[in-house]
Order: C-alpha cells, then sequence, then structure tokens
C-alpha cells in the first residue's frame, strides 16, 4: 500500500498521461466492487479521463491493457483509485491482473 501511496505523489512526474485533469470534463467513473468492473464498458471522447475507484471492503485489484503489451498494473486497494487518459481513439480491453475473470473495456470516441 505505501508503494501505491509513493507512486501517486510522483505519477505527475511518471506519466504525463495523469496530469491535466482539471483542464478535463469530469473523468467518467468505473466502480470496482463485489469482484467486477461496473460498467464494465464505458465509452470516452479521445483525450477523456476514466477513473476506477476500489470500492471493496479488503480486496486489492488492478487495471491492465494486457494488450497493449503493458507490464502487469500496480495493485490499489480499497478507497485508491487508478485513472487513466485516453488520447487516441479505439477500443481498448483491460483486465484485473490477479483475477483473470475480471474484465473491462475502454472505447475511445472522436
Ligand atoms: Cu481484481
Amino acid at each position: 500500500m505505501k508503494n501505491i501511496r509513493v507512486l501517486y505523489l510522483l505519477a505527475p512526474l511518471l506519466f504525463p498521461t495523469l496530469v491535466g485533469n482539471a483542464l478535463a470534463a469530469e473523468p467518467v467513473i468505473v466502480v470496482i466492487q463485489k469482484m467486477e468492473f461496473q460498467p464494465q464498458e464505458v465509452t470516452v471522447k479521445k483525450g477523456g479521463l476514466v477513473r476506477w475507484e476500489n470500492r471493496e471492503k479488503i480486496q486489492y485489484h488492478s487495471v491492465w491493457f494486457e494488450n497493449l503489451g503493458e507490464p502487469e498494473a500496480d495493485y490499489f486497494f480499497p478507497e485508491e483509485f487508478y485513472e487513466r487518459r485516453f488520447k487516441s481513439v479505439g477500443v481498448f480491453p483491460y483486465r484485473c491482473g490477479p483475477h483473470n475473470e475480471m474484465t473491462g473495456v475502454v472505447h475511445v470516441v472522436d
């Protein structure tokens, strides 16, 4: 958990995609609860921000865009969240690293 907190502090330096939230519309929220992404599919405009909020009681999860060839994403815990900005149009499936059956899709449109 400590590592995740440090990551959030450093995130604007490490991940430019997380910068500039204040300039964008409200993020689209995906709730993580009962081992599911809710809703399972969301659509955002190009440049839009998606925020995954962990609302479990004790269970950690991740949001891993495995199909993009990225390394497995960090876990985040109840009351923590993960954000990602989508800069290109497309269909982006993802899953939870530790729970194969938890899947979702982000559609990015012009
Ligand atoms: Cu999970």
